[in-house]
């Protein structure tokens, strides 16, 4: 039976893809389930030695295949905190402004790419189909077709991909486009995504398909553990804490593309707007430090530690904290019933790919009484949560606006646009997104000519 070969930097445990919970993991989990797979990447390890290329480090579980290889201390800075997280991050969300372009991580980034593919090459089978992901990979495919491989090779990008003139504003750029010639497939998160990334394509001279494949979460299991976390402890001890107040929920890893300072000053302005709010509710926003290696995510920690303990200086009162913010993660189990608690999720992106966090809100939510969806409409999630109170975040009276509507609004329009948003959740979920690459890659024409 032919294989599917999933590449990522980060391999999942097959403990995780057992009890797959971040969309990505759901959706891959679910299309390996199906067929003998490999999963190929980096095992998370710096003992990788420069100049040696290291032998993968092999774990078979059911009818899937780990095989994941260590880099170096100065592989991982140069490929992954530099290139990757410093350089191409910003520039997909649209913030050249941000990034911190050196050639040295440009060549490092390559190389990485390289040794993946001499180290995945000799893994593969003739009827395989690879299947690499994101940004940290964009010229995987051009590096195993260098060595040999002639099997269908797809892309997905999970994050934005910017227009045209931005994009090539990085050095670099261009062969990182030409690179892409070499997929059968290039998936992006919606139909804008693609436009750019053609445009892109165009721009060099490169002819590929690119599609929209809009990646979805397993709304069922989400709801299931939402209800099931609401009688723990914590949630008991939340729940009085919160004193029957109203609570506005935001969840994001701690990045500047997620738009917490804008948030942050939306809740602010609500506050000093509209005062009938004051005291009667608050806001509540987890975001675990991610990336905190990189400069400007420890100055985005600093912005919000100022902003938070100003928010909460001029508002508090003895008996009222308006803004609870926390830096760790929390367990999803919790995290799914406090979803569920929030009259209001705020999703607030600068730009995102999609944003799982906006669909896992309204999964979690009591269809009997949801809550509201405050939704940046710069998210990849916009376009099919259309039934979403949409905002520009940049402005903080919109935000103001937009939760004193919600904090307003009835139940026949909550429930009726929850309903709009649960019938879009399900309509494009993790695995129909895995399905449906996977079909429009074994749809293109076979790389190695007419085979009989
Ligand atoms: P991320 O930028 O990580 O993903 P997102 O899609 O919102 O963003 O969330 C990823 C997952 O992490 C969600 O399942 C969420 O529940 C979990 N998560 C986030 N914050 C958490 C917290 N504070 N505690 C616990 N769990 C938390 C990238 C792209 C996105 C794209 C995804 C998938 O940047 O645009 O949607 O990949 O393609």
């Amino acid at each position: 039976m032919a294989r599917l070969v999933i590449v990522s930097n980060r391999v999942p445990s097959p403990r995780e893809v057992t009890q797959a919970a971040g969309g990505l993991t759901v959706g891959l989990a679910d299309a390996i389930r199906g067929q003998p797979s490999l999963w190929f990447g980096w095992s998370g390890g710096t003992d990788g030695v420069d100049g040696t290329d290291p032998a993968p480090g092999i774990t078979v579980q059911d009818n899937v295949t780990y095989a994941t290889i260590p880099l170096s201390e100065r592989q991982l800075k140069g490929f992954y905190q530099g290139f990757s997280n410093g350089i191409l991050w910003p520039v997909c969300h649209y913030r050249v402004g941000l990034m911190n372009y050196s050639r040295d991580e440009l060549e490092t980034y390559l190389e990485v790419n390289r040794l993946y593919a001499r180290a995945l090459a000799p893994l593969l089978q003739p009827d395989d189909t690879i299947w690499v992901q994101d940004y940290q990979l964009f010229p995987l495919g051009e590096a195993l077709r260098a060595e040999g491989v002639n099997a269908r090779i797809g892309f997905f990008l999970h994050i934005p991909f910017p227009p045209e003139q931005l994009f090539r504003a990085m050095p670099g750029a261009d062969l990182l486009l030409r690179d892409l010639a070499a997929y059968d497939l290039i998936g992006v998160q919606t139909e804008q995504d693609a436009g750019n990334l053609r445009g892109a394509l165009r721009a060099v001279g490169v002819e590929r398909p690119v599609g929209a494949f809009p990646i979805g979460i397993d709304p069922e299991s989400f709801a299931r553990q939402a209800a099931r976390g609401e009688n723990t402890r914590e949630m008991g001890r939340f729940l009085d804490a919160l004193g029957g107040r109203s609570l506005i929920l935001g969840v994001d890893r701690l990045d500047y593309s997620k738009g917490i300072p804008e948030r942050f000053r939306g809740f602010d302005r609500l506050l000093k707007r509209f005062p009938e709010h004051r005291n009667k509710v608050s806001f509540l926003q987890i975001a675990p430090v991610s990336r905190g290696d990189v400069a400007e995510y420890q100055a985005l920690r600093r912005e919000l530690d100022e902003l938070a303990g100003r928010i909460n200086g001029e508002w508090a009162e003895i008996d009222w904290l308006p803004l609870r913010y926390i830096t760790r993660p929390i367990s999803r189990k919790v995290l799914a019933s406090v979803h569920r608690h929030a009259q209001i999720g705020l999703v607030t992106p600068l730009r995102d790919g999609m944003n799982l966090v906006a669909k896992e809100y309204v999964a979690a939510q009591n269809p009997a009484d949801p809550g509201v969806l405050i939704l940046s409409r710069f998210a990849g999630a916009a376009p099919e949560l259309g039934d979403a109170l949409l905002v520009n975040p940049l402005d903080p009276d919109e935000i103001a606006e937009a939760l004193d509507q919600a904090l307003r609004m009835g139940r026949d329009e909550r429930v009726t646009r929850w309903t709009g948003m649960n019938t879009a959740i399900h309509a494009a979920t993790a695995a129909s997104w895995a399905a449906d690459f996977l079909r429009a890659l074994g749809e293109t024409p076979d790389p190695r000519g007419a085979v009989a």
